[in-house]
């Protein structure tokens, strides 16, 4: 575990969630996850916080603590996604209730404990859903801020606009008034948004690899991306489902995988229109400063031979 990162998912799952967090814990040599904490966004929080719980039991991992966050945006009525997610939002395989039990600690307190009991600068936060948990960790303890390594989250969108409304990403759209606070907190953040995972397809053959794996786990993510490609295939006409939140944690992993931008970016707050959109500064055409690394690109077959081949290691040995 020597020179692991130490990360807090926050996450609202949700199909590549769960793909993302089965990465992360197939990966103990890259990555330490000290806890999951789920918010409210691809469905609510009652479900996002048992299918974080579910994929933690798939990977074999029930020493991990998953924590309830917030169940509502900031300022806003929450908006889900069951028509990409499903009900449960992890809808595809069957998996059973989840024996792992909930913290009784709320999520946004986790993250704040977290960060000031470990080392300054030693735990990256990876939002995978609305940022609503981190704003909300912020604003209660301002101490934390400058005490977070970076944030590596899904989310936005510049040349692919929109995917919850033809000007914004889902996680952002949701809580733009949580986005804003993060983008504004000065701290090193990494955006992965559609520009780049709209790139990670999982096509029949790359589908195939993962059921071949013939494990519990690599049959359960070949249905989870049956599921989830339909709708993509139907309104995008890809070739297959989008592993959205997967590219955070194999960022972690293997950061040479991707390239993008040193860029401002900014969240709309008030437009009606435009609620919610990433105005990202791609093309340098303001003077406003970088604050974040804006993804644009991936090797994709470099991203899905990690991909299937950490998930063929779960479960570990000797960790449960
Ligand atoms: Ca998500």
């Amino acid at each position: 575990m020597l020179g692991a990162q130490k990360i807090i998912i926050d996450t609202d799952p949700g199909q590549d969630d769960a793909v993302a967090i089965l990465l992360a814990l197939a990966s103990p040599d890259e990555i330490e996850v000290l806890g999951i904490t789920a918010v409210a966004g691809n469905v609510p929080l009652s479900l996002t916080e048992k299918n974080a719980r579910i994929v933690c039991e798939l990977a074999g991992r029930s020493d991990i603590g998953v924590y309830a966050g917030c169940a509502h945006p900031l300022k806003r009525k929450l908006v889900t996604a069951e028509h990409v997610h499903g009900k449960t939002g992890l809808d595809g395989p069957e998996l059973p209730e989840p024996k792992i039990k909930l913290k009784e600690k709320h999520g946004v307190n986790f993250i704040i404990d977290t960060l000031m009991q470990e080392p300054a600068n030693s735990v990256s936060l990876c939002p995978l859903g609305p940022l609503t948990n981190i704003a909300t960790a912020m604003l209660k303890e301002p101490r934390i801020t400058p005490r977070i390594k970076q944030i590596v989250l899904m989310g936005g969108a510049y040349f692919e606009v929109g995917n919850i409304t033809p000007a914004a990403e889902f996680n952002i759209f949701v809580d733009p008034d949580a986005a804003k606070i993060v983008f504004a907190s000065g701290i090193e953040i990494v955006v992965m948004p559609l520009d780049v995972t709209h790139k990670a397809l999982v096509t029949t053959q790359r589908n195939e690899a993962f059921r071949q794996l013939k494990t519990p786990v690599g049959v359960a993510v070949a249905e989870m991306t049956d599921f989830f490609e339909r709708f993509d295939k139907e309104k995008y006409g890809s070739t297959g489902a989008p592993l959205h939140d997967p590219c955070v944690t194999a960022y972690l992993i293997d950061p040479t995988i991707f390239s993008g931008r040193k860029i401002n970016v900014e969240i709309e707050t008030e437009s009606e229109l435009t609620l919610g959109m990433t105005v990202a500064d791609w093309w340098r055409v303001t003077d406003r400063e970088a604050n974040a690394f804006f993804v644009g690109d991936l090797d994709t077959n470099k991203f899905f031979s990690l991909l299937t081949n950490r998930l063929g290691r779960l479960p570990l040995n000797g960790i449960s």
